[in-house]
């Protein structure tokens, strides 16, 4: 009996054995399509499939937006009364926005000086009126550097607006073509002849010259024509030039090269009578754009062209209450 159903047994293990080895192979054979060889199999073939039905999907999205003017920034001005002192802290409670800064790809056939190398850097920007004056905040984070003998070896910092509504963000130009003036564009620019702390801006009346700490009030037509009030071919009686501003660094008790931020205050009334500046009212928009001249661009200093400036991204719309 032991034996019968030993064999019995032997026989029922090895008929089992049989299917298990039948039901294996065909497990196998179709796993090969299925499970096991279905992960490996699958998902080589899911990984080309999602790559280019999402490729073409993505590409399409990104491509505007990379290769547009980038995105579009906006700020609303605070109701505010600012002190231009150079101390920001009346600006804490004020929200700014932030602007990418980059230096101009020079087109080829443009005879333009090629500059040195800066790296790309966001600067903050925080706007303010208390109905009768504009008021800028620049926070620029970079080393201190100041010279008072040589002002291309201290930073220089312009802030533009719109006069003409068809004057591209390049000084007036557009992108496609920065020899092509498309309109006046109203210009601070700061060069730093004066100390930290001190009040730079104003000058003769009828000129945008500041002789002595030159924050002048320019105006531009292109990127290649720019003059202060009353200075171009067209004479201008009402140059008005009440602009005023001073700058400090939060690290210059450090020395030079010490990491810190460049604070630029200024301010000018909302309106100036002066067809060289842009006029400015309340629950109007304001266009500006924003430019930046790193002493640390060359051995010798900033140049002309190499500044970092913000008209990639267009006009920065700037909103007052
Ligand atoms: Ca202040
Ligand atoms: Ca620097
Ligand atoms: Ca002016
Ligand atoms: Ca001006």
């Amino acid at each position: 009996m032991m034996n019968l159903l030993t064999r019995r047994g032997a026989k029922a293990v090895i008929v089992l054995l049989a299917a298990l080895a039948v039901l294996a192979l065909v497990a196998v054979a179709c796993g090969g399509d299925d499970d096991d060889g279905a992960s490996p199999t699958a998902e080589p073939t899911a990984a080309p499939t999602d790559a280019p039905t999402d490729d073409p999907t993505d590409a399409p999205t990104a491509a505007p937006t990379d290769a547009g003017d980038g995105d579009e920034i906006t700020l609303d001005a605070a109701t505010a009364t600012i002190t231009v002192d150079g101390d920001s802290s009346d600006w804490s409670d004020i929200e700014g926005v932030t602007v990418p800064m980059e230096q101009i790809e020079i087109p080829s056939g443009v005879d333009w000086d090629e500059p040195g190398p800066l790296d790309d850097i966001d600067v903050t920007l925080k706007m303010a009126t208390d109905g009768g004056n504009l008021y800028a905040l620049v926070e620029v984070p970079d080393d201190y550097d100041f010279d008072p003998a040589d002002h291309n070896l201290s930073p220089s910092l312009a802030v533009m607006f719109l006069i003409d509504a068809a004057a591209g963000p390049h000084m007036g130009a557009e992108d496609e073509d920065l020899e092509l003036g498309l309109g006046m564009v109203d210009i601070w620019h700061w060069e730093l002849d004066c100390a930290a702390g001190l009040a730079s801006g104003g000058g003769d009346p009828g000129s945008g010259d500041d002789p002595d700490c030159n924050l002048d009030d320019e105006f531009a037509l292109d990127p290649e024509d720019r003059e202060d009030d009353g200075g171009g071919d067209t004479a201008n009686a009402d140059a008005e030039n009440s602009l005023v501003g001073v700058w400090t660094h939060t690290a210059s008790a450090d020395g030079p090269d010490a990491v810190g931020v460049w604070i630029f205050e200024m301010s000018r009334p909302l309106q100036t009578g002066d067809a060289e500046d842009a006029q400015f009212e309340s629950g109007g928009t304001a266009l500006m754009a924003l430019a930046y001249f790193d002493p640390d661009e060359t051995l010798e200093g900033w140049t002309d062209t190499g500044h970092l400036q913000s008209a990639e991204s267009g006009w920065i719309e700037v909103r007052l209450p």
